[in-house]
């Protein structure tokens, strides 16, 4: 399939581990994917939906204790634990891959092989890196051909290059007790065990684009972030683009593809998405930094996304889509989730594949639900009515402004800009959020965070905030600014204050403003904040003092906070750099 002898070789390694009764190079062509997807529907691995309302759409339905990603069993083998840093789960390397090959030893038996050459970022673009991944599972391979690129032009451009990720995926027995995600920043490899979800599985995802290109930038001196990207075009038809880091199952898929509201839309404000989740970003020419999204689709999550709460997102799954975890409509054949409408299906099967009774649907618990809170759509990007001209060109798009946040009940504001990028570095390893179905374990606990990259970081995480600060230096003047946004803030009764979604434009047009110098603030003890007549409020019911309430710095709470950050950071140790400390020092004295 290639002359490339380092591919060659890992081939004959992995095979002989795995001893697979067949070998399919993944070509890229569609007959051999449509050819794939019939096999899946024959074996039952794929539903067919209906192909007038859903053409060339599918259902698949994971094991129930496979459901999201598994942090705790999730290991960065570096050679030293130091440098997988106090965030990581760690082992020694040696001891890991022998353990894994142990347990993937043979477990291909009966099966084939598929290999799936694939690129991360536009085929040939300079931001652009190579991954080959095994597996065993059909629906790895369909989800990987929606996510990335893949097939032969990925080999042809590898050449005979050594630069490319080993991605090793073995489903054995789905065993959760004997489930591994492991990656090995210093091989450039991955190996997943025992899982067939998502982000444990489609390894160019957290895996490869993460975790490892984390580790890549770092020694490479360029950023691998848990972003989103997008585009704002004004009236005149300037375009201006921002990326914006938010823990997973926190709106980055509904600000990418933001709708602006009405009176924006009239003016002829635009918003163009680049990527929902991930960020690859390196210095261009001109000394700006510049980002690509190295994936080819979106792998959403479903429950809450509708006409109008994300109707580009909705809109993307309408074909060439698979569905994970959803339920199924048996009437129309199609698929339905959590907040999707009004209109419970009468007759539908829920995640797990039993009847689903609507009558006994309880919000309030989620054993009723008929979707899994994570269930996820894999939809390929070009079905996006908003993607943007320059998502597949490589070029990259140039950064004004880095927006970090996180889901906060309380205190956070709004929205902050940082005093400068070293600060906004701060802001960022600052990030707490309150946990989501994403990953396995208790939802709603706010848990630090630390740019969104809390279970993506390969390296040290002090390390990481130190390779932040020195791109800062690298970026000088031409830096973008770097702000804070919370559209999760909740009055006493527990409901939302901001309105979120489109009107998240509100917030974006004064980050933009300010990049301009041309938005007034009032600086406080953590940074700008708005003036709550700088965000315009045209046409939106929510008074002046509601607003203010979330532009306020309520300063015995922001002290706390500093108190509670100097204990996290303490982990970090000599690593930690010193800024942060003078920086926490400084706050609490401005804040009395
Ligand atoms: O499950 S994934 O890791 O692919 C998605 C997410 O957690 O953001
Ligand atoms: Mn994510």
């Amino acid at each position: 399939m290639t002359t490339n002898v380092t591919v060659n070789q890992w081939i004959k390694e992995v095979t002989e581990l795995l001893s697979p009764d067949k070998i399919v190079w993944i070509t890229g062509e569609e007959e051999q994917l449509e050819g794939l997807r019939k096999t899946a529907v024959a074996s039952g691995e794929l539903i067919k939906l209906n192909e007038e309302l859903l053409p060339g759409c599918y259902l698949h339905r994971t094991r129930q204790n496979d459901v999201a990603r598994v942090e705790d069993r999730t290991f960065i083998c570096s050679k030293t634990k130091e440098n997988a840093g106090p965030t990581n789960n760690w082992c020694d390397p040696k001891e890991m891959y022998q353990k894994l090959y142990d347990i993937a030893r043979g477990s291909y038996r009966g099966r084939t092989m598929y290999v799936i050459p694939f690129s991360m970022g536009p085929i040939g673009s300079p931001l652009a890196k190579v991954g080959i991944e095994v597996t065993d599972s059909i629906y790895v391979v369909l989800n990987m051909a929606i996510m990335t690129r893949v097939g032969n032009k990925v080999l042809e451009v590898l050449g005979d290059s050594n630069d490319w990720v080993r991605g090793l995926h073995a489903s054995c027995d789905i065993d959760p007790e004997k489930r591994y995600i492991c990656q090995f920043p210093e091989d450039n490899t991955i190996i997943s065990v025992n899982s067939a979800y998502g982000g444990n599985v489609l390894l160019g995802k957290k895996c490869f684009a993460l975790r490892i290109a984390s580790y890549q930038g770092w020694k490479e001196g360029w950023m691998a972030e848990h972003m989103l990207i997008l585009g704002i075009e004004n009236p005149k038809g300037e375009k201006k683009y921002v990326a914006a880091a938010f823990p997973s199952a926190c709106g980055k898929t509904n600000l990418a593809m933001l709708i602006p509201p009405k009176y924006l839309r009239d003016k002829g404000y635009k918003v163009w998405t680049v990527g929902d989740d991930i960020a690859w970003m390196r210095i261009g020419q001109d000394g700006r930094l510049y980002a690509i999204n190295p994936e080819n689709g979106f792998f959403g999550v479903a429950p809450g996304t509708n006409e109008k709460s994300n109707f580009n997102a909705l809109a993307s799954t309408k074909k060439n889509t698979i569905f994970t975890n959803v339920a199924l409509d048996l009437d129309t054949n199609t698929v339905w989730w959590e907040g999707l409408n009004k209109d419970l299906p009468k007759n539908a099967i829920d995640w797990k594949g039993n009847k689903w009774d609507a009558s006994k649907f309880d919000k309030a618990n989620k054993d009723t639900y008929a979707a899994h809170p994570n269930s996820r759509f894999t939809a390929p990007a070009v079905n996006c009515p908003c993607i943007s001209d320059e998502f597949d060109k490589g070029a990259g798009v140039p950064i004004s402004a880095i927006i970090f946040g996180g889901r906060r009940a309380k205190l956070a504001p709004l929205v902050y800009q940082s005093k400068n990028w070293a600060n906004g570095v701060f802001v960022g390893a600052s990030v707490s959020s309150e946990t989501t179905a994403a990953a396995a374990g208790a939802v709603g606990v706010v848990r630090h965070d630390p740019m969104a990259m809390l279970p993506f970081c390969g390296y040290n995480m002090g390390d990481y905030f130190q390779h932040w600060l020195d791109m800062g230096k690298k970026l000088g003047d031409k830096a973008p600014k770097i702000f804070n946004v919370n559209w999760f803030r909740q009055d006493d009764e527990g409901n939302f204050v901001w309105p979120g979604f489109g009107d998240n434009m509100r917030v974006l047009n004064w980050i933009l403003d300010r990049c301009e110098g041309k938005a007034d603030a009032v600086e406080t003890a953590i940074g700008y904040l708005p003036r709550p007549e700088d965000i315009d409020l045209t046409d939106l019911d929510i008074d002046r003092a509601t607003l203010e309430s979330i532009l306020a710095v309520d300063k015995d709470a922001w002290t706390a906070e500093m108190d509670g950050l100097t204990e996290y950071f303490k982990k970090f140790g000599d690593r930690l750099p010193k800024e942060f400390t003078e920086m926490i020092a400084n706050i609490k004295a401005n804040l009395k």
